[in-house]
């Protein structure tokens, strides 16, 4: 038996990031080359562990664009489940990937399991922590695992919080995970992680495609996919790195040296035209006392340097003003804010709700995907 799949997560179609098309765009641009790996590396399909569009309500261009994409595959059929962006409001609607099931797409997060080039692939959709009250998650998939009746190579997709990649997160990924799979593909953690083993199983987690809150960690580790190779011996996962991905550049800056700050800008923009034709986003970091973003994108544009650019993000602390919570690194739970929000809403089970809650918000970069989100959610 000789099986080869690619293995992606979390493409977040439609995302619109800073309110910009572009940003859309090149969400998209990363999905079609995902598609052109999977076309020049011959797979015989694909799994896609959750987030696949950026919210259940993605708009009707975003499902073109995906029907699009996926009609280059022809006969390879991708395999998804739905994540914590994408999943259906279960009352209101279905979910937005059921749309593409004419497509080539399979969502296989319901109650059966399918069996594809002699092996068996299974998938459960994001759940929420509050649905998980009264039954453990690692019986739901020993339930699953249990449906393997003809022992085949058995792969799993899952999309769910899981400890130490997020650390406030009940689930651990070495106690939770039952034995009895030999792939476990996971999404929602958008930082690649190195294959490892979990039990018997090969434990993947690709991250995503593009840069959804893009900071300095983040960075540190390029996009891509896995090409997976299967054979007697067990599943070999290789790492591709994405290459169609926008530049994002990093500069600090300080009060006084706004010259050397432009100076370093032009530079960092030079060596991004060498590996990409996109317009870089610029992010601006640095603790200040007087400067303010609108002098220096007065400055940025009277040097010529903001006509190079996509977009600026401020990222600035104002030292002496007011003490700043960087909240990308907030342990709410461990926060005096936490612990006021514990005594004010009294109820441990409902406190952590809420609590991971405002994890999944954290996750989100306007106030309008959260209101969507929450309208979705409680509504
Ligand atoms: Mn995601």
């Amino acid at each position: 038996m000789q099986v080869r799949f690619l293995h992606i997560s979390d493409t977040h179609l439609g995302y619109n990031q800073y309110g910009l098309q572009e940003r859309g765009e090149d969400f998209l641009d990363a999905f079609n080359e995902c598609v052109d790996i999977a076309l020049e590396n011959n797979v015989d399909f694909i799994i896609h562990t959750g987030d696949f569009f950026h919210t259940s309500r993605p708009s009707n261009k975003t499902i073109l664009d995906a029907i699009n994409a996926l009609s280059r595959l022809k006969n390879t059929p991708m395999f998804a489940i739905s994540g914590n962006h994408d999943r259906s409001s279960r009352v209101r609607d279905i979910s937005p990937l059921s749309i593409l099931e004419n497509f080539g797409l399979k969502l296989v997060d319901g109650d059966g399991s399918v069996e594809f080039e002699g092996v068996l692939i299974s998938g459960l959709k994001y759940i929420f922590r509050s649905n998980l009250r009264h039954i453990s998650f690692k019986t739901i998939l020993e339930k699953i695992a249990g449906r393997n009746n003809k022992n085949l190579p058995h792969i799993l997709l899952l999309h769910q919080e899981f400890s130490p990649f997020f650390p406030n997160s009940h689930l651990n990924i070495y106690s939770d995970l039952p034995d009895g799979f030999d792939y476990i593909g996971i999404g929602h953690y958008h930082i690649r992680q190195e294959p490892f083993k979990v039990n018997n199983s090969t434990v993947v987690m690709p991250g995503s495609t593009e840069f959804t809150a893009y900071n300095q960690n983040e960075s540190r580790y390029p996009k891509g996919v896995f090409i997976v190779d299967v054979d007697p011996d067990g599943f070999k996962p290789t790492f591709i790195q994405l290459k169609s991905l926008r530049p994002f550049i990093f500069e600090e800056i300080k009060d006084d040296d706004l010259g050397l700050f432009l100076e370093s800008v032009k530079q960092r923009i030079e060596e991004t035209l060498e590996n990409s034709l996109k317009m870089p986003v610029l992010i601006v970091k640095g603790s200040v006392k007087k400067l303010n973003p609108k002098d220096i994108l007065e400055a940025l544009e009277s040097s010529g340097i903001k006509d190079k650019l996509l977009h600026v993000r401020f990222n600035l602390q104002y030292v002496e003003e007011f003490e700043s919570v960087e909240f990308e690194k907030l342990n709410l739970e461990e926060s005096t804010l936490g612990q006021k929000l514990k005594q004010l809403i009294g109820d441990e089970e409902l406190y952590h709700e809420v609590a991971s809650l405002i994890n999944v918000l954290k996750t989100f970069e306007d106030k309008k995907q959260i209101k969507e989100y929450l309208r979705e959610q409680l509504g």
